[in-house]
C-alpha cells in the first residue's frame, strides 16, 4: 500500500496527463514513463536509471538484459547506468561497489518538464551518511534525461562543501545492435586508449573499431563524436558529448557474457557500450561552490544502403 501512495503522490506532483506517468516497473521499482509525439522513454528512480529511449521514427535504441536484476540493491543491467563518483573498482577500497554508489542509490524526482515534443526528467541525490561511508565529499548531483528526437543526458555535480574533491563519472550506455560482428565504431581514429583486455597497455586506435573479441577500452583525451554504424539494423547512432574527455567502448563477448549472472549467455551480439565519461587522467576536480556538467547527446539515423 505504501508504494501505491508514493506513486499516487508522485503522479500528482510530477505527472503530465497523456505524456508522463509514474508507475511500478520491473521488480516493483518506481519508474517514470514518457510517451510524447517525439519519443517514448523510461527512467527508474533506482539509480536514476534510463532503461528505454525509442524515438518515434526508430526502434528501441537501448539494450536491457533479459536477465537483469530488478531490486534496489543491484544495478540494472543495461540502459544507462550512472557511474559516480568513481569508475570501475575504487582504487583505495576493494570493498567499495563497482562504478560508485550512484547507480544503486534511490534518486529523488526534482522536476518533469515538457518542452515542445520533448520531456526532461530531472532527478537528484545529495551526500548523506550512506555516501560518506564510501566517500567524504559534500555534493549534490542532478541528472537530467531529455526524451525527444534526441536523447540528452546531463550529469551536473555541485560541490556543496568547504573542501575541493575529485571524482570520476560515466554514463555507461548500453546500445542495442542487430549484430555486433558487423558493427563499426568510428570517430576515435588516432586516439590513444588503455586496453583492459591486455593489462591496460596503452595503444593507438587505427581507423574504425570492429568488435571481434572481448573489447574493453578507455579512450583518452578525446571529446570526439562517436558514430556507431550497425548494418544489421540499418541504422547509425551518433554519440556527441560536452565536458567529457574519455570514452569507453565495451563488449563482453562470449566468456565474459557467460560469467555475468545478470546477462544472457547469448546477448553479447545484441549490444555495445559506448560510454561518455571522465575517468582516469580526465577525472574532474571541483572546488567549493562550483559545479561540473557532463552531457551526452544521442541521435539515430538510417544507414545509407551500401551500393
Ligand atoms: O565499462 C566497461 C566495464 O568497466 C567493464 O570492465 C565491465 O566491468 C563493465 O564495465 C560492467 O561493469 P558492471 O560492474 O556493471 O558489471
Amino acid at each position: 500500500m505504501e508504494q501505491a501512495i508514493e506513486i499516487s503522490e508522485l503522479n500528482h506532483r510530477f505527472g503530465i496527463p497523456g505524456i508522463v506517468k509514474i508507475v511500478a516497473g520491473h521488480g516493483g521499482l518506481t519508474k517514470v514513463e514518457v510517451t510524447s509525439s517525439a519519443a517514448q522513454g523510461e527512467m527508474y528512480l533506482h539509480g536514476a536509471h534510463v532503461t528505454s529511449w525509442k524515438p518515434s521514427e526508430a526502434e528501441e535504441v537501448l539494450f536491457v538484459s533479459s536477465q537483469s536484476h530488478w531490486n534496489d540493491s543491484r544495478p540494472i543491467r543495461g540502459g544507462v547506468p550512472v557511474c559516480f563518483p568513481w569508475f570501475s573498482n575504487k582504487a583505495d577500497d576493494p570493498n567499495a561497489p563497482m562504478h560508485g554508489f550512484a547507480r544503486t542509490k534511490a534518486w529523488q524526482l526534482e522536476s518533469i518538464v515538457q518542452t515542445g515534443d520533448a520531456v526532461t526528467v530531472s532527478m537528484f541525490i545529495e551526500s548523506d551518511d550512506t555516501t560518506k561511508k564510501w566517500w567524504p565529499a559534500d555534493f549534490r548531483a542532478v541528472y537530467r534525461a531529455t526524451f525527444g528526437p534526441e536523447l540528452i543526458l546531463e550529469l551536473d555535480v555541485v560541490n556543496t562543501g568547504k573542501m575541493s574533491f575529485q571524482f570520476e563519472e560515466a554514463l555507461h550506455t548500453y546500445f542495442r545492435v542487430g549484430n555486433i560482428e558487423t558493427v563499426q565504431v568510428s570517430g576515435l581514429d588516432g586516439v590513444d586508449y588503455l586496453d583492459k583486455t591486455d593489462e591496460k597497455r596503452k595503444k593507438t586506435q587505427k581507423g574504425a573499431i570492429a568488435i571481434v573479441s572481448e573489447t574493453d577500452r578507455v579512450y583518452l583525451n578525446t571529446g570526439a563524436v562517436v558514430d556507431l554504424e550497425d548494418p544489421a539494423s540499418g541504422r547509425k547512432i551518433a554519440i556527441a558529448k560536452e565536458n567529457s574527455m574519455s570514452t569507453v567502448v565495451w563488449n563482453p563477448w562470449i566468456q565474459k557474457a557467460k560469467a555475468m549472472s545478470d546477462f544472457g549467455d547469448d546477448e553479447w551480439p545484441q549490444m555495445i557500450c559506448i560510454e561518455t565519461c571522465n575517468v582516469g587522467n580526465s577525472e574532474v576536480e571541483l572546488t567549493p561552490g562550483h559545479h561540473h556538467q557532463m552531457k551526452a547527446l544521442v541521435r539515430v539515423s538510417n544507414l545509407k544502403p551500401t551500393v
